[in-house]
């Protein structure tokens, strides 16, 4: 009796932190962006760009809370990469400010909320 509950103590010592690394690290993820988009626009460009990122399996942008729902893979792309996309196509990415120049590039309407926010 004491060999099987020594059995089934290691089992649990060896098993157990596999079966938390593979929770930190899931294949598919899902992350929320804060981002500066205005109109539909926005919508259209964020989503579109963010399309074309290797390893996104969807993207949603809400306009009524300005939130990208990226749905991605995590082996193809990171958190930091989307984030850095969403910057570079002129918007800011929760406290990532957008970058100046895609900044300056979008449409007049599109500017409303300013990079520096
Ligand atoms: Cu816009």
């Amino acid at each position: 009796m004491r060999f099987f509950l020594f059995l089934i103590a290691s089992f649990l010592l060896i098993a157990a932190p596999k079966l938390q690394a593979q929770e930190k690290t899931p294949k598919v993820d899902t992350v929320h962006i804060e981002t500066s988009a205005v109109c539909g626009m926005c919508k259209d460009r964020l989503e579109s760009e963010l399309g074309f990122v290797k390893g996104v399996k969807s993207v949603e942008l809400d306009l009524d809370t300005k939130r990208l729902t990226i749905v991605y893979r995590t082996k193809k792309v990171s958190k930091e990469a989307l984030r850095q996309k969403v910057a570079d196509t002129g918007y800011r990415a929760d406290h990532l400010p957008a970058n100046p120049e895609a900044f300056m590039a979008l449409p007049a309407c599109c500017q409303a909320e300013g990079c520096s926010h």
